[in-house]
């Protein structure tokens, strides 16, 4: 039966008795250096976008994009054919995932709170919307309408003052159907035909056409991703998120339905040919049938080429107990956690960085991916050890607020003038002991 299966599907790999350098290079990430070659191609669009404007825009549109734009911006009349020709079903579909993401992410949004610290001082938090964001939206090999609701749904909620987005054109110099009725669903406020580097520095750096933003949000290829990475070290606009190849860690038990592990793991390697898939279980004949299922499902998959590529980098791992499952799905960080446990919440505890947790056999990825209501922009390559996918609260900033009246004064100066005095500070101490004096009179 083995000689069947897809070479492209790994053997399965015995983790306990792999040493500890052979255990790092399981769960090694393929390198995400980035060429030298993307990097300076990147900081050249950028530097061409920040010195030349729309003109530069026109030039790396018509020459990455194949097409000749004058004016980016998508009009009344592109939405309302996009409108036309997106099929009622998939409008529908659109409309409920929005509803459902809208509901999830409105019920974590924080209000602000305010405290007395001491007799006559009130310390509180207030919450602003972001004033400009910039949303990317991929259009690669498969334009990601799903996206936009991603990112549309929690800005508008925040309330950003200006919402743009940013989405390749296809070679007919249109934008993708779907994603317009996606923009225009979740009240995305312009919309602009640019792709790649360059619509990153547009929205970085703003053009005549195209507004500054003070934060980008969204996935994107190597280009993008390096893009962001350079408009955010330069200093003048904030980014989501560190983003990467998206990845699944799948934890299953011998009771496990391998056609559904099988599937869920493909979805993911559909994705790109450097998606990161890996299964873990301690039941060697659940991991025999869900390499079975791999190779016949992986057959039929039209993105069979790329899907390919990923599985052929996946892991297959036995485990002695899911306690090291966990322990292994923990030093990995990964994007999604599925599991395909009998009693899946009851091992939640174990967990303690993932972007996005699946309990269940009836919880597929792509329920979140779509429309379950969680956000699918998550951290990648590692980064949910510190990092969370992306919220309402990605779209806001935070203020503090103090006041103190001539008791608060009174209260806390003290501690303030001994401190600034043990600093060196005697402008500070001045500041305060002066009020003192005052209040005290
Ligand atoms: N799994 C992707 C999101 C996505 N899947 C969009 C389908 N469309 C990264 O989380
Ligand atoms: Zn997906």
């Amino acid at each position: 039966r083995t000689s069947s299966i897809d070479s492209a599907i790994p053997a399965i790999v015995d983790w306990d008795a792999a040493d500890a350098e052979t255990r790092t290079e399981l769960l090694r990430r393929p390198t995400q250096a980035v060429a030298a070659q993307t990097r300076s191609a990147v900081a050249d669009v950028l530097d061409d976008v920040r010195t030349r404007g729309d003109d530069a825009l026109r030039e790396l549109t018509e020459r990455f994009d194949r097409v000749v734009l004058e004016d980016f911006e998508v009009e009344a009349e592109e939405f309302a054919a996009a409108e036309a020709a997106v099929p009622a079903a998939l409008r529908q579909a659109m409309i409920n995932a929005a509803a459902r993401i809208e509901r999830f992410h409105a019920a974590g949004m924080t209000s602000g709170y305010n405290v007395d610290t001491a007799d006559g001082v009130n310390c509180a938090r207030i919450v602003r919307p972001i004033p400009r964001v910039g949303l990317y939206v991929p259009a690669g090999t498969a334009p990601l309408p799903s996206t936009a609701l991603m990112l549309g749904v929690p800005s508008r909620l925040a309330g950003c003052r200006e919402v743009v987005l940013c989405t390749p054109p296809r070679p007919d110099g249109s934008a993708d159907p779907a994603v317009l009725v996606a923009a225009k669903l979740t009240g995305v406020h312009r919309v602009f035909k640019l792709g790649g580097a360059q619509a990153i520095a547009a929205m970085a750096f703003g053009t005549l056409r195209v507004p500054a933003c003070d934060k980008l949000f969204g996935p994107g290829n190597s280009f993008v991703t390096e893009a962001k990475q350079q408009v955010a070290q330069s200093g003048t606009v904030a980014i989501d998120m560190p983003a990467g190849p998206s990845e699944v860690l799948v934890i299953a038990d011998a009771g496990a339905d391998a056609a559904f592990v099988a599937a869920d793991l493909l979805s993911q390697a559909e994705h790109g040919p450097d998606s990161q898939v890996l299964l873990l279980s301690e039941d060697d004949a659940l991991l025999e049938k869900v390499r079975a299922e791999l190779s016949t499902q992986l057959a039929a998959l039209p993105r069979a080429a790329i899907a390919r590529q990923a599985m052929a980098r996946s892991r297959l791992l036995l485990v002695d107990t899911l306690d090291t499952a966990f322990d292994i799905s923990n030093r990995y960080a990964p994007e999604h956690l599925i599991l395909a446990l009998r009693s899946p919440r009851t091992w939640l505890d174990k967990v303690e960085v993932a972007g996005s947790v699946f309990l269940g056999d009836w919880t597929p990825e792509a329920l979140g991916d779509y429309c379950s209501g969680t956000n699918h922009v998550l951290p990648t390559g590692g980064a949910a050890r510190a990092w969370s996918g992306v919220s309402v609260s990605s779209f806001q900033n935070t203020v503090s607020v103090q006041s103190a009246n001539a008791a608060g004064i009174r209260a806390i100066g003290s501690d303030a003038v001994t401190m600034a005095r043990a600093e060196g500070l005697d402008a500070h101490a001045n500041a305060v002991a002066l009020r003192i004096a005052k209040a005290t009179a």
